[in-house]
Order: structure tokens, then sequence, then C-alpha cells
């Protein structure tokens, strides 16, 4: 809350009020719902799990320092419906729950709205974008076209959460290492589990199982169980084609557990040996890989390390035979084989903290995933032939400290013995 203290003290004489709605309750179908997942900003805020209710984070100006207060607005008791849902925390639950400082029922937000559309007072609220869509037009549509006639007009809040979720606290390290962790031995089952020829869907059904065996609580997100030429397919998420003896599988799946997500990739044979062709391609990203890790680390950032990635991507390419990485600028074979970035901020959300450039330097405390790939589509005629139709991304999870990074993803076999071993395990 450090910055929102800081606008509040320069605004010394205004009153300044964050709002962050949960989510609602999605329907699949009438009365079907979808799992529910909180909003991830009211999350962090507050940590109350339940739909349908609003968080209102208020300094108010004095004559002396300002003062402070957090305020939960759920829904009322209701037996009829927690029949069917389940209990719900209710007013006193929730402060049990979150330590805020008061809670009312979502009925009572009312009476905060005219203090709220006071020209002394400054609205944090994210109006772009709303979570819910129903508690926005009840309340936060009418102060916010209200606000917006006023001097003093309602602003986004989403910055500054994403700032403080940027850098992760030990709490949260921990978290995440145990979602790393119990991926990594989701992948090593799912490795030794695949057999040649496999179907994509029963590596999906077996990876997930894995996870959710040992404690996690869902998917992070549709992973990728992509064979043979389907890797090249960035986004595959069919998975539902037969994977041949003799291709290579490549899957990105990560979990959530407690709030926190893995987002890890593998690609390996399903028969359990390398070709020749698929060892020489999976040692070059592999190398690159091992690189970009070295660059993790306070004051380089993202962008620093796509750079060269795409410069090393070049380089392994025309050492592979690439004929374009020869004759023309390696830098262009290297994106054309390469069309993703090298990584993304990780955290609560997959894409985590998204608003934040990928320029910023790494601090001790962030978490980012590092992930080079090489894409050969089967019909690329300009690519040596031995290499057409495999595609191979290695991807970890990484805590920039002030020492050597910390790899989430550690357990996770990427060297081609450690994955040729688990592979032709027999029990
Ligand atoms: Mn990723």
């Amino acid at each position: 809350m450090a910055l929102i203290h800081k606008e509040a003290q320069e605004h010394s004489a205004t009153d300044h009020a964050v709002v962050v709605l949960s989510n609602p309750t999605y329907y699949m179908s009438n009365d079907i719902p979808y799992t529910f997942h909180q909003d991830n900003n009211f999350l962090y805020l507050c940590g109350f799990q339940e739909p349908d209710s609003i968080l209102v984070l208020q300094s108010l100006s004095g004559r002396q320092l300002p003062s402070h207060k957090a305020m939960l607005f759920v829904p009322r008791r209701d037996p009829g419906r927690e029949l069917w849902d389940g209990p719900r925390s209710g007013t006193d639950g929730a402060i049990a729950l979150t330590g805020v400082d008061e809670a009312y029922t979502v009925e009572e937000f009312q009476h905060l709205v005219p203090k709220l559309k006071a020209e002394t007072s400054m609205v944090w609220y994210d109006w772009m974008k709303p979570s819910h869509a129903q508690l926005h037009s009840d309340y936060m549509q009418h102060l916010t076209e209200a606000k917006a006639r006023s001097n003093n007009k309602v602003r986004s809040v989403q910055q500054l959460i994403q700032h403080l979720r940027l850098v992760k606290s030990p709490a949260e390290i921990k978290r995440m290492q145990i979602a790393g962790k119990l991926t990594s031995e989701a992948f090593i089952e799912t490795m030794f589990a695949s057999k040649a020829p496999v179907d994509e869907a029963f590596l999906y059904a077996k990876f997930e199982f894995e996870c959710r065996a040992r404690g996690a609580d869902i998917l992070a997100y549709p992973p990728v169980v992509a064979g043979g030429n389907r890797s090249n397919t960035l986004h595959y998420v069919k998975n539902n084609q037969l994977i041949k003896d003799g291709e290579m599988v490549l899957l990105d799946g990560g979990c959530e557990s407690s709030c926190y997500v893995s987002d890890i990739t593998r690609t390996w044979p399903v028969n359990g040996r390398f070709t020749a062709p698929q060892a020489e391609l999976y040692e070059a990203v592999l190398e690159i890989q091992r690189a970009c890790l070295t660059l993790c680390a306070p004051g380089a950032s993202l962008e620093n390390m796509y750079s060269t990635m795409l410069t090393l991507t070049g380089q392994r390419l025309k050492d592979l035979g690439f004929a374009e990485a020869s004759k023309d600028d390696a830098f262009k074979a290297a994106r054309k084989y390469c069309p993703h970035h090298v990584g993304h901020y990780l955290g609560m959300d997959v894409h985590d903290t998204p608003d934040m450039p990928r320029s910023l330097p790494l601090q001790p405390g962030m978490v980012i995933t590092v992930e080079p790939g090489i894409y050969i589509p089967e019909d690329d005629r300009d690519a040596p032939e031995r290499f057409r139709g495999l595609g191979v991304r290695i991807e970890d999870d990484v805590v920039v400290t002030e020492d050597s990074p910390l790899i989430l993803s550690a357990d996770c076999p990427k060297e081609r013995n450690d994955i040729e071993q688990i592979c032709s395990r027999t029990s």
C-alpha cells in the first residue's frame, strides 16, 4: 500500500478510497456454475475467496496523520442459497477470516456511495474493466460517471496493484516453490507414463491427475500437449491426436496451488529415445535456455534476456545448417523460428502483472519464466530436412535473488540423459 499512501500524502486534504470488486460466479448454462475463481487483485489485497463482494481501502485525511481503514461488503447470509452453494462467511466471518477492520452487507455499500462522490474524495477504481458487471452497474458506473464531470476524477488502481504484485514476499515465494515442486513431480510421472504410440489426451489427463493428486487446486491454464508437428502451433490446446512412435511431445503445463501458479514446458520423445536430429535441436535449445538463466540477476531485464536469446538462437540455427541464418540476418531467422518472447512475469496469474513492462530491471523477489524454443513446421522448405516437423521449448520458473537465481522447476528433468532414464524406468 506504500504507493497509495504516498499518493495520499501528496494530496493530504483529500480522502482516498480504493474500491476493488470480487468476481461473480459465472454460469456455463442455466444454474450450472463454472468453478469459481476469485479476481486476483481482490484476492491479493484481502484474501477473501467468496463472490459478489466489494473491498474498500480508505485513507481519511485529518488534522493529524491520515487514518486507514479496510472494509469488506459481502453477501448477506441466506439459508435458502446456502443450501445449494454452501455456507457463506457473512460479515462476522469476513472479519475473522481476513482481518479487515469492518464488514457490511453488499446492500450497505449504497450508504458509502455519496461520501465517495464528494469533491474531496479521490476514488481509485478500475472502471474500464470491472471485474463484476452487476456490482459495477448497480453502484460504480453511476459513481464513475458523476466523478467524470467533477474535478476529482476516478483513477485506475490496476497499475498500483501490479507494482505491488510484481515483487513477491517470502510467503508468496514459499507458495510458488510448492507449486513448482509438485508440477515438476507431475512432469516426471507424465514422462514415465508416456509410451509410443500415446494419445495426447492420455498425457493431458495424466498430468492433470498428478498435479491435483499432489494438492494443486486446478490447472493454471489449458495445457499444450502437442505431439510431432503440432508442437509448432504455439497455442495448440486440442490435445486430441495420437502421438506416433519416433515423435516428441511438447507439454506446456502448470497448476495453481494456494493462489500461485507454475508454468513449465518440457519436450521429450514419447518412446524414450531422442533421434539424432531431435537430440541436436534439443541440445541447441537447452544451451540457449541455460545461457538465459545465467542472466536472471538484479539489473538485467526480460528485454535484455530476449535479445540475448535471439542472438544465441541465430547462432545455433546457423550451426545447425539453416541457410537463412547464414545468408540473411541471423536475428531475423531467430525471430522466424522463435516467434515468442523469452518469458513473462509469473505469480497469481500465469501472465502476471501484464502492464509492467519487460524492460524493468529485475530485482530480488521478482518471478519470471525463461522459455526459449525453436519451431520448425514440417512444410518449411527453407529448413534442413531432418529438422522439419520438430518443435522444442524448455521453460523454467525462476525467482530473482541477490545471489544465483532460485529455479522453482529445478526438479523437473531437462537433461537428455535424465529424461531418457525416466522414460525407460520400469517402476
Ligand atoms: Mn510461460
